[in-house]
């Protein structure tokens, strides 16, 4: 890790830099692959897929045999751990429910909002290394709750045709409705555009590797929407005198593991503190099964000393992390200092992993600095709000003069037609 003290304020930006991805050369490859799949559909699917996953697929979908299956291969440890987080991820998203009110903007006006769930949505679930099964809870179980109709999954197979059992028993826990053994740009080509097996969506959700992510922007352009922009994970701790030097270590290698372009960033605040995690973070790191990695990610990793949790504070906010965790005496108090940043955990007890699975606040975050200007998916992130407004014959003489008068300095006579013949209607 590189080591970084009492750095001034004009070398902040370098700190807070990501590495910029270069996708111009994924952007090519990528727009073929999607090219053919909106033209063969199923057919450019199946092509992709045995090139690119070694998969020979006959049906794109998951079968009701391979879901009753799952229930059979994943350990009654791992089903209720599932249950557990997705009752939790329940109850945090239900809270979200939005109450719309009428508000009476001048007499005989009314105005109001509702909302109203995306009809059909898309999940991409990678595959690779880890197989990510708890972000299939994370983002059904809002999508249930909003009242998607439709919820349309894909995720790779493996060469002999085979979804992680795990990932299609937390898909039935939070209700999905089809699954497709697809990955890759193919899957977001295929919910983006639809084909004969697999639903076009709305909207489509999930991390994926630079080309997924490179797929996603590019059919977000004219055909779908997306959830986000995303790049590599990412966490900020803040830690005083006051952490425990073995929990911050062991923060920093949990994001560490996830792979090689994972960001960390320490900021302390207490040179002894920042030694002693240094030390711990070694240490643990040789017991750990994904080590290679992990060291990787820690050599481009920052250790920032800072002179007071203030000035760590407004570091973090510059930085915009995707997780920050608060390692310090007072966490509530220096967390009402947060002006960026995508999920924020407090005191020594809260981990990030505590956030990744079951503490019921949603792990799709904003990366990349994107916390300045993007929430995280929530309840939301499924629904549109939808403007309603009726007026009476007393909102027209309440508005209708300014209304016409506006049209009539725009220049948009039709405009203020359309409100002059209501208003100059006798009988109405
Ligand atoms: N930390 C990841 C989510 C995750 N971690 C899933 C483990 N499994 C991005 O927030
Ligand atoms: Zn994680």
């Amino acid at each position: 890790m590189n080591i970084i003290k009492y750095p001034a304020r004009a070398e902040w930006g370098d700190l807070v830099k990501r590495p910029q991805l270069d996708v111009s050369q994924l952007n090519a490859v990528v727009a073929e692959v999607l090219a053919h799949v909106k033209e063969h559909g199923d057919a450019a699917v199946k092509g992709y897929e045995q090139q690119f996953d070694h998969a020979v697929l006959q049906d794109l979908a998951v079968s009701k045999a391979e879901m009753d299956a799952a229930e059979t291969l994943v350990s009654s440890e791992l089903k209720e751990a599932l249950a557990l987080a997705h009752r939790n991820i329940a109850k945090f998203h239900r809270a979200q429910q939005f109450e719309s009110t009428k508000v009476e903007t001048s007499r005989g006006v009314t105005c109001w909002q509702k909302s109203v769930p995306i009809e059909k949505v898309g999940l991409y679930i990678p595959g690779g290394t880890a197989p990510l099964f708890s972000t299939v809870l994370m983002l059904a179980t809002p999508a249930k709750i909003a009242g998607c109709k439709e919820i349309v999954l894909c995720t790779p197979p493996d060469s002999h045709v085979r979804v992680n059992p795990a990932i299609l028993m937390a898909a039935k826990i939070a209700g999905v409705d089809k699954i497709f053994k697809i990955g890759g740009v193919q899957a977001i080509g295929a919910m983006a555009y639809g084909t004969e097996s697999v639903p076009k969506v709305y909207k489509i959700f999930g991390p994926g590797n630079q080309y997924v992510m490179t797929a996603k922007q590019q059919v977000s352009l004219h055909d779908v929407a997306i959830d986000m922009p995303a790049g590599p994970s990412e966490v900020c701790v803040i830690a005083d005198d006051t952490c425990n030097p073995a929990y911050v270590a062991a923060d920093l290698l949990s994001q560490a593991e996830h792979g090689t372009d994972s960001q960390v960033l320490l900021i302390a605040t207490s040179e002894e503190a920042l030694l002693a995690i240094e030390s711990e973070t070694d240490k643990q790191l040789q017991r750990l099964p994904r080590k290679d990695m992990a060291e990787k990610t820690l050599t481009h990793s920052r250790f920032v000393l800072v002179h007071d949790t203030d000035e760590a504070m407004a570091l973090s906010n510059a930085y915009a992390p995707e997780h920050l965790i608060l390692a310090v005496e007072d966490a509530e108090n220096l967390s009402k200092q947060v002006t960026n940043a995508g999920s924020v955990f407090l005191g020594n007890y809260a981990c990030e992993s505590a956030g990744d699975y079951a503490s019921g606040t949603n792990h799709t975050l904003p990366t990349h600095g994107h916390a300045t200007a993007y929430s995280g998916v929530n309840l939301d992130s499924y629904n549109r709000k939808i403007t309603f407004q009726h007026l009476t014959r007393e909102g027209v003489r309440s508005i209708g003069k300014a209304v016409v008068c506006m049209a009539e300095n725009e220049q948009l006579e039709a405009h203020a037609n359309a409100m002059r013949i209501r208003i100059n209607d006798t009988n109405p």
